[in-house]
């Protein structure tokens, strides 16, 4: 199903950088599950580049049962520019669940009108992905802008639409990125590396993902799959508290 957005993916970060890989800790690469209806299979990869510090995305597919693309950019800690993320996902071709975003690292009005306004004209060309669901895992008004795509739609939908809106997005956000300005200041920096924690520290907590994980290919995989590969510079709250 994401198959022709995961290719595409790859050749316009292939255009535009000089991808090294980045590791992915031994066993989390790669699994495979029978657990469920169907076999799953998760398969994950990650780069860095001077400009982008962590690129990863992830396709599990569970044949008819589920396919889902799931991708964050992270960029250098030298550009306050929001992640990109990348969440579709669809559940045995009926339910497709798309979202797709600039995602904020601050949210103050300067911020917003430098690296999210841009996106407007984009996100006013898709109104039939703009479909102002309520979040349930999530706070709307957190790591979120209000140019996201974010729509429940069908099979075909998915293919067309969504296919040019997310080669539309991601053109954009590399535009965006050639023209940022690099962080001098060490102060500056610093709030960018904090800002990104406080990120992955937020998702770690709210990832609506983690009960899908642990179904299929178990909660000890899961848990280190959550922490040391998809949000790893969160602090597991055990840790944290103890
Ligand atoms: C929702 N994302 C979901 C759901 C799942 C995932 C299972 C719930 C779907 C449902 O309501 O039935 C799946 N999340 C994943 C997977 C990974 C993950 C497979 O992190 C990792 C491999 N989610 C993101 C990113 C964005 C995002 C980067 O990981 C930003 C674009 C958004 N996912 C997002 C939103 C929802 C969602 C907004 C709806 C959740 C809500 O209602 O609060």
């Amino acid at each position: 199903m994401y198959t022709p957005f995961l290719q595409h993916l790859e050749t316009a970060l292939n255009e535009r950088f000089r991808l090294q890989r980045r590791p992915i800790p031994e066993g989390l690469e790669q699994r495979v599950s029978d657990r469920g209806r169907c076999p799953a299979t998760i398969q994950s990869w990650s780069y860095q580049c001077p400009e982008l510090r962590k690129i990863r995305y992830t396709y599990i597919d569970a044949g008819q049962v589920s396919q889902i693309l799931n991708s964050v950019i992270y960029p250098s800690h030298h550009y306050d520019l929001p992640l990109l993320g990348i969440d579709f996902l669809s559940f045995g071709k009926v339910k497709n669940l798309v979202v797709m975003d600039f995602q904020p690292l601050f949210q103050d009005e300067a911020y917003l009108e430098k690296y999210i306004t841009p996106l407007k004209a984009l996100h006013d060309q898709y109104p039939d992905l703009s479909q102002d669901l309520e979040m349930k895992s999530y706070d709307a008004n957190q790591y979120f802008s209000k140019y996201l795509l974010f729509a429940k739609t069908d099979a075909e939908t998915v293919k067309t639409r969504v296919f040019e809106a997310f080669q539309d997005y991601l053109r954009l956000y590399f535009q965006l990125l050639e023209a940022a300005e690099p962080l001098t200041a060490p102060a500056e920096i610093q709030r960018v590396v904090q800002a990104q924690k406080d990120y992955d520290q937020y998702s770690a907590e709210r990832d609506p993902a983690s009960g899908l994980f642990s179904s299929y290919f178990g909660h000890d995989w899961s848990e280190r799959f959550l922490h040391e590969f998809l949000f790893e510079d969160a602090v597991p709250l055990a840790a944290a508290a103890g």
